[in-house]
Formats: C-alpha cells, structure tokens, sequence
C-alpha cells in the first residue's frame, strides 16, 4: 500500500484545495492530510485565516479524499510524521516548488500543479468588504497602533480624531491618513469601527457615543474605570449587535494564549498561587500619568493585564480583595493588590515610582511556570517541576509591538459578526474594571507611610 501525505491550511476549502487533494489521493492509496493547527498557523506568519482548526479538519474530512486527517503544529513535524507514518509520497502544491526537497531523503517529493485564480486569500477579500477604522487619540499607542494594523487584512485607518485640531492633523499626515478631525461624529461618519487610545477618563463617553452611532469598538486598557460602567458599555454593544473589545495585548498573543491551555489543562496541578508584576519608572512626574484629575496612578496604568492575567487563571469569583499603595501628589506610584480565592491566592505588584522585577509566576500543586520579565510581551515562558529534569522551555514568536494580535481578533469578531472573544470575555472584562473601580473608591486601601 503506498502512503501520500500533504499538509496545508485549507481556509475558506476551495476548489484549488479539491484538486490538490483528488491528485494527491491519486498518488497512491492511503491519504494522510495534516491541518495545521491555528497557533502554528499565526506563528508562521498567518494572521487572516478565518475558519479554525475544528472547521477546517471538518471541511476537508468531508471532501472524502482523506483518509485520516492529522494536525501540524510545530516546524519539523512533517519529516517526524513522514517517518512515523511510513509516507512513500509527500504532495504539496506547485507555489512550494523547491522549499521542501529536503523532504526527498525520507521519501518521495512531489509538487503538484496548483488551481490557478481561485485561493483563500482572493475568497477572504471577496467575501469581506474594508473595516474603515478611526483612531481617537493619538498618543503613543495610537502611533504603535497604525503600523501594526497594516499586518492585518481587511483593516483601513481612515479618520483620525484628536480634540486639538493639530495634533490630528499631524498625526495623520505622520501615518498617511486621508482624514483628520476634532469633531468625534465627523469621525465616526468616515469609520466603521473605532480604536479608543485617549485618555482614560473619556474612554466611557467615548467608546458610549461611538456604539450609539453604530460603530464597533477596540478599546485600549483600562476600557473603563468601574465595573457598572463597563458592564453598560457591554450591555449596550449587545443591545446594538456590535463588537466591543478590551484592547488587553498580553491577552491576545499566542505565547499568552498557550500558557493559558497549559496551566488550564493541569500541567502543573491545581493552581495555588499566581503573582504578576508590572513596573515603568516614568522620566518625569508631568506626565498625564501622574495626574490625578486624569486617573493616573499605578492601578489605572498598570493593572488591566495583571488583572487579566489573574482573572484568565482563577476567574471572576474572587472573595476578597485589599490593596497597599504609596502615594505621591496624589496618585499611587506603588500598589499591591491581593485577591483571595476560595482555592488560590494572587497578588499583582505595580510601579510608576517603584521598580521592579515584572515577571509573573504561577504556582500549582505539581509545579510553577515562570513567565520572566517583561512578562506582558510574553514569547518564552518556563515550565519547572522539582525534578529539574523534568522542566520545558516554550519559545514564541512575538511579532512587531505584538498589537497584530489583538486587531486581528477585532477585525475576525466583526467580519464572523462575533460578540465576544474567549480571549478575554465581557464578563472578564468587567471583572478587571469593578477592581480598579473597587481601589479608587478607596475602602479597602492601606497607604504607607
Ligand atoms: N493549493 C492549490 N491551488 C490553489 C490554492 C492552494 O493547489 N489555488 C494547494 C497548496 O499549494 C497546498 C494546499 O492547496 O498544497 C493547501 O493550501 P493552503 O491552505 O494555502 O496551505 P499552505 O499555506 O500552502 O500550507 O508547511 C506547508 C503548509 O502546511 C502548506
């Protein structure tokens, strides 16, 4: 019997996809088809692909030409599975001529002709008009924003917001945006979709006034500065049937996204402990930051991905929760919070006037996973038992200023007309706001002296 196997993505399954498949099961009697896996998808670069794994392994299983249908995750796996599965032919479309001849000293290469005018890609762009995005603030991030966006297909910069009519202007010759404004309708009168990188205080009117004019919404951390309001924001993208999305980076990054399935799966028993850090010593205290009147502070600034990290690992049911802070012209420059669980612990540890190690450790009952400084960009974390032997390094690929990730999950809720994201749900959302909320209500603060 002579085995075949080819890989591939088989998005949006075409008939490109059918005829590489019918010719591949044709050179020989047994086909094993390997799916590549979503994250081994994004980490090659991939970020548009619009069906996941579970549908693309459905669709080609029901093309009826493979025999068995396997996952491809990592790099290297296909000489492992040609060897493990004792492969006479591997097949792959002629667009790969020549990259896989290494392939030829485990078995036989072939590259087969490819459809010609038809490709996911070309089905993707048919099937998906532009998301016109506009960009309220234009700060730091907002710079960082626009670059990344270009990574991602289907996503337009198309108006740019800044209440000083300048700086718009600026910004927007800066990045080649053809519109600019300081009137936020006119904005949303050239825009689809919003990304929301102001300051704090006006993200709840803002990200309000855009889902009442029918505009989807990627909010940028913190999304709102108590739980009520974020639950209203919430309640309302419902009400309109848009997407509203906390712009968490750390929470959409495929590093991140594993450790989660990792610890979640119970690799290092039951989770006892998890502690995050986050400290960024600002050069100087004029900053919006350190304004009080514009919620600056260390809770504000740096909370939302620690608490996101907490609330992904031990949920929204916490107990209790007591927060110590040092104060200095009247924002916290340092602040430890504590949650208490019924089955764990966590304590977040943040700086704008205090430095420290900003890593992240989660402990369980069989072992830790040590996430080193600077966690929030997470691409390598550890995993470590007491038997060192036993402990396993995770590399990954953390590409740009890693905001892809996150606007690419925008642009997918929307286009899949999606209202909420296992990355980081409403109610997680939410969550992480009524904590700040909680702090700047000041009841369960200790100050130090
Ligand atoms: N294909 C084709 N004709 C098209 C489009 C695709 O013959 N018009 C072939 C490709 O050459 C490939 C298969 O269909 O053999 C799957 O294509 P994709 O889903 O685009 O996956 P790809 O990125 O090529 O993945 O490591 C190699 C990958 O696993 C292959």
């Amino acid at each position: 019997m002579k085995k075949v196997i080819t890989y591939g993505t088989y998005d949006l399954l075409h008939q490109g996809h059918l005829n590489l498949l019918r010719r591949a099961k044709e050179l020989g009697d047994y086909l094993i088809v390997g799916v590549t896996s979503d994250s081994f998808d994004r980490e090659r670069g991939k970020l548009n692909v619009r069906n996941n794994v579970l549908e693309r392994i459905e669709a080609v299983k029901a093309t009826g030409y493979a025999d068995e249908v396997i996952i491809e995750e990592y790099v290297g796996q296909k000489i492992d599975d040609i060897q493990k599965y004792n492969i006479d032919y591997f097949a792959i479309g002629s667009d790969w001529t020549g990259q896989f001849d290494y392939l030829n000293e485990y078995c036989k290469v072939v590259y087969l002709p490819r459809t010609e005018g038809i490709s996911s890609t070309l089905l993707r762009a048919e099937s998906q008009r532009e998301i016109r995005v506009g960009i309220i603030g234009t700060g730091r991030i907002a710079n960082r924003f626009i670059p990344e966006s270009t990574c991602v297909s289907g996503v337009t910069i198309a108006s740019v917001f800044n209440p000083d009519l300048t700086e718009a202007e600026q910004f927007a010759h800066k990045h080649g945006i053809e519109h600019h404004t300081n009137n936020l309708e006119e904005c949303f009168n050239k825009t689809d979709a919003v990304y929301i990188a102001s300051p704090h205080i006006y993200h709840f009117s803002q990200i309000e006034q855009a889902l009442q004019s029918g505009k989807h919404v990627l909010c940028e951390i913190p999304l709102a500065l108590t739980g009520d309001e974020a639950k209203q924001l919430y309640d309302l993208a419902a009400k309109k049937g848009l997407v509203l999305l906390e712009a968490s980076k750390t929470a959409h990054c495929p590093a991140w996204s594993h450790l989660l399935s990792l610890a979640k799966s119970g690799i290092i028993g039951d989770i006892v402990d998890v502690k995050a850090s986050l400290s960024r010593l600002l050069p100087d205290t004029c900053m919006r930051e350190f304004d009080e009147s514009q919620a600056g502070g260390s809770v504000t600034e740096l909370a939302p991905l620690c608490l996101m990290a907490v609330i992904k690992l031990l949920g929204c049911n916490y107990s209790d929760v007591r927060f110590y802070s040092k104060m200095q012209g009247g924002v916290d420059i340092f602040t430890q919070a504590q949650l208490v669980f019924d089955h764990a612990v966590a304590n977040i540890t943040l700086g704008l006037g205090v430095k420290t190690e900003g890593n992240l450790v989660i402990s369980g009952t069989k072992g830790y996973i040590l996430v080193p400084s600077p966690w929030w960009l997470t691409n390598y974390f550890e995993v470590c038992y007491e038997d060192i032997n036993k402990n396993k390094k995770y590399f990954y690929s953390y590409d740009g200023d890693g905001l892809r990730y996150e606007i690419q999950e925008f642009a997918s809720m929307i286009f899949n007309k999606r209202m909420d994201s296992f990355r980081l749900y409403p109610n997680e959302s939410i969550a992480i706001a009524d904590i700040i909320g909680k702090y700047r209500s000041g009841s369960k603060t200790t100050i130090l002296k």
